[in-house]
């Protein structure tokens, strides 16, 4: 059995150049899994602006919704179609003040992962934070309780155990930009490696 293919020509348009499908959906992560109770999650709100901490049941009492979307990592593999449940950027950008200075925000998550986005990448549509994948609680493996879903750019912006976004006037850039990945990440410009 072969772990990844070749999309065949149909998928071209939806397969971002330099990467294979692949079966199943694999794990990619860095360091430790964390073990996160949702009674024992947090999120925090930092930097530019007042800060704030939300609770599981503030993430529940937002706008559930549903959502599918293909999933790219820099390291070649995409998974396509995967269906996830959570709550919309945008409509999470609503129970908060963000200044209008605010450029760039940085995600922060249990374990001490860390990765950047401009506010023009972040507050778009098709961004979501999940915890549901296929309709079941989202796995610790992939992220659970709660992780963001950035399906416009490579996988390491989704950002897993997440619990924080911090807001900035500037670009910082997090853990895999630091070490080299692009700062923005796009797959079907193949920006996989800082150039500087
Ligand atoms: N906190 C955290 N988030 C993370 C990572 C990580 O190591 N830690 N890995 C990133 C990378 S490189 C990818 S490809 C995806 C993988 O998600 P998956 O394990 O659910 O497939 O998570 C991203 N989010
Ligand atoms: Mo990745």
């Amino acid at each position: 059995m072969k772990f990844f293919e070749k999309p065949s020509t149909d998928l071209a348009d939806r397969v971002p150049p330099g990467q294979h499908l692949a079966k199943g959906f694999p794990v990619l992560t860095y360091g430790d899994t964390p073990q996160i109770s949702t009674e024992a999650w947090q999120f925090t709100v930092s930097g530019l602006g007042s800060s704030k901490t939300l609770s599981w049941q503030d993430f529940m009492d937002m706008p559930q919704t549903e959502f599918t979307a293909d999933f790219h990592c820099v390291t070649r593999w995409s998974k396509l179609d995967v269906k996830w449940c959570g709550i919309k950027v945008v409509d999470f950008l609503k129970e908060i003040d963000v200044e209008p200075t605010v450029t760039d925000v940085m995600a922060h998550c249990y374990g001490g992962y860390t990765t950047n986005i401009s506010m023009e990448d972040f507050a778009r549509e098709e961004n979501f934070f999940a915890h549901t994948l296929f309709d079941e609680p989202l796995p610790a493996e992939h992220g659970g309780p709660m992780r963001l879903v950035v399906p416009h750019l490579y996988a390491w912006k989704s950002a897993k155990w997440i619990n924080g976004l911090e807001f900035l006037a500037d670009r910082e850039l997090g853990f895999w930009e630091k070490n080299g990945y692009h700062h923005r990440g796009e797959p079907f410009a193949e920006e996989r490696y800082s150039s500087l």
